[in-house]
């Protein structure tokens, strides 16, 4: 029997106890694509241990990750709704239940910046208000199951990114809230005419539940990507991850 044999006879008893790569096999055969020992080659992992499988799985998802970036388009927009399409109540979600949002003193709150900038003075709620502000009402995705239309306002991101000098070259923005949840996305993703700082969700000031005082929204990434609470900006080629994206989420997470 040949190595690459042993492989194919190996891959499907493993992929009997592994369901996400019982999903990837099937999806693979369906389109009569690839099979997992091709999957095996392509990614130059063996399938029959657990480090391997993880291995290969990661290398399909950072294959994923820079087709996706390719495909993202700067000027491509989201679609947007009107009012009547809102969705009421808007859903609620983080990884903890209702009961234990955090809150910060509005008033106290100052947002840090760091990494390649030119400007590093933290900022304060009052600051960003007095910044240009666009409103959007959009759809969020959330891979749990669920979408819903919102309407949230804030400064296009593109603009504070300016203000504070970031490096246009740089490749990562990266997040840290005060819920200890993170997150971080592409430049060209930060710069999108659709991505905000929301300040506001329908006209009143972001109340605790969708991320007060600021949270970054994105109609063009999945709900994960879309971090609340925010407390540290920090503009990076050092790609920091993220809470879900760290245990396996797509990091690219487009919508
Ligand atoms: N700080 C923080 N941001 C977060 C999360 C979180 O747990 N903490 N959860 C994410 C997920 S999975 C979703 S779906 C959305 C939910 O936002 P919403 O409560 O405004 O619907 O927030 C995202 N951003
Ligand atoms: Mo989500």
């Amino acid at each position: 029997m040949s190595n690459q044999a042993g492989r194919l006879i190996g891959a499907p008893a493993l992929s009997a106890v592994r369901p996400e790569l019982a999903k990837i096999e099937r999806r693979l055969l369906l389109r009569g694509a690839l099979s997992l020992g091709m999957l095996s080659m392509l990614t130059g992992c063996k399938l029959d241990d657990e480090p391997s499988v993880e291995a290969a799985l990661s290398a399909m998802s950072r294959f994923n990750d820079k087709v996706q970036a390719a495909l993202f388009s700067r000027t491509r927009l989201a679609a947007t709704f009107p009012a009547s399409a809102i969705t009421k109540p808007f859903p609620f979600n983080a990884y903890y239940g209702m009961d234990e949002i955090r809150t910060v003193d509005t008033q106290k709150w100052r947002l840090e910046v760091s990494g390649l900038v030119t400007e590093r003075a933290p900022w304060s709620l009052a600051d960003l208000r007095k910044l240009p502000q666009q409103s959007q009402i959009t759809r969020h995705i959330c891979v749990e199951g669920w979408s819903a239309i919102g309407q949230w306002s804030g400064v296009p991101f593109s603009v504070f990114l300016d203000r504070i000098g970031a490096d246009r070259r740089a490749r990562y923005v990266g997040f840290k809230c005060f819920d200890d949840y993170f997150t971080s996305i592409d430049m060209a993703t930060a710069r999108h005419p659709q991505t905000i700082m929301a300040l506001d969700y329908g006209g009143s000031p972001l109340p605790p539940a969708y991320g007060a005082p600021m949270k970054l929204r994105m109609p063009t990434k999945l709900g994960y990507k879309n971090p609340k609470y925010i407390a540290a900006i920090t503009v990076t080629n050092v790609n920091p991850g993220g809470y879900w994206e760290n245990q396996g989420y797509d990091w690219f997470g487009g919508s």
